[in-house]
């Protein structure tokens, strides 16, 4: 059985691999992306036995994705595959560097995901179970799905871990608010961004006193090119991102919190698994794609003693 297991939504990813508006590109990247599943790899490369669960379509497109996490040592046996469209999205990057996406996911097999989605004797001995804020958004079963699911984790012993990824294009910042407020109580590791941050009034430690209050003895916050803030059992920790030329952002998130889960179950420190988690979020942005980036453990190993020599 896994020591992690994520659930979420996998799905595919066209990528435009030029800068400037969609309707002038020539031609896509065909990839595959989806942050619980980039969140598997990113562990699995690491020598984790990382396990994904989710629902698929029964098509071409559920192929593509059931493959790509079998070929990158992602344990899918409790993955469904149903009569309906699996997911896909196209991200493009905007003159003037935005990047914006475009979903095609509403009504797919994700979206169908209710309780008792997958067995949940599946998650005996897991240690760390992982889902996402864009679960509950997919709809009304998939967030009932979540909360089916993250109980199932704690009732077996495992570390639950959320990472909020806010997706405005699914719903709207009261809603979201609403619903990981009242899920508070049953997570641990907490992970959020700093657009993530903006669903709440308060910013910076404030905000993670806050959120710590409502449950999780681990909240971080990932800063983007700043690194990373954290307040872990009542203890503030900070860690400056590495230097790296930025080529996509996306996925830079998903790679963090795998690189913190990794340096958690590795018994590091919190300084330790934050440093890790911000070499794991530089070597994402440096590479195109969701989850490419994501280093195996002595790719990471070299990467850090590279910046021993750097700093
Ligand atoms: P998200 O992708 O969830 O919005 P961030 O943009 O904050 O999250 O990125 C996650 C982590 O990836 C950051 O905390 C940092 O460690 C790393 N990171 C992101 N952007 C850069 C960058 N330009 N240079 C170096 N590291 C980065
Ligand atoms: O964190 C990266 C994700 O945003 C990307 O893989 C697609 O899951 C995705 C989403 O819902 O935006």
């Amino acid at each position: 059985m896994p020591e992690v297991v994520a659930a979420g939504e996998a799905m595919v990813l066209l990528l435009a691999p030029q800068p400037g508006y969609l309707r002038h590109q020539a031609w896509l990247e065909l990839r595959v992306g989806g942050a619980e599943a980039n969140l598997a790899i990113a562990l699995a490369r690491l020598g984790f036995k990382a396990g994904f669960v989710g629902w698929l379509g029964q098509d071409e497109l559920g192929e593509l994705v059931l493959q790509r996490l079998r070929a990158e040592g992602v344990e899918v046996s409790q993955v469904r595959r149903l009569e309906a469209p699996t997911g896909l999205y196209i991200r493009e990057r905007l003159p003037g560097g935005r990047g914006r996406v475009h979903y095609r996911r509403s009504g797919s097999a994700a979206a169908q995901m209710i309780p008792g989605a997958f067995d949940p004797d599946y998650l005996e001995g897991c240690r760390v179970f992982h889902l996402s804020g864009i679960t509950p958004a997919l709809s009304s079963g998939a967030a009932a799905f979540a909360r089916w699911a993250m109980a199932e984790a704690r009732r077996r012993g495992a570390l639950v871990s959320l990472d909020v990824n806010y997706r405005s294009k699914l719903w709207g910042p009261g809603p979201a608010r609403a619903w990981l407020e009242e899920v508070l109580p049953q997570v641990d590791c907490l992970f959020l961004s700093q657009e993530d941050a903006r669903l709440w009034e308060a910013s910076g430690l404030e905000l993670l006193r806050a959120l710590a209050a409502r449950g999780p003895g681990h909240v971080v916050l990932k800063q983007g090119r700043l690194g990373a803030l954290a307040l872990v059992e009542g203890c503030c920790f900070e860690s400056p991102a590495f230097p790296v030329e930025e080529v996509d952002p996306v996925g830079a998130g998903d790679a963090f919190s795998a690189g913190y889960l990794a340096g958690l179950l590795w018994g590091k420190p919190p300084a330790e698994r934050l440093r890790i988690g911000n070499a794991l979020g530089a070597l994402a942005v440096s590479v195109p794609g969701d989850y490419e980036g994501a280093p195996s453990a002595s790719e990471l190993a070299d990467f850090l003693q590279q910046q021993t020599f750097v700093e």
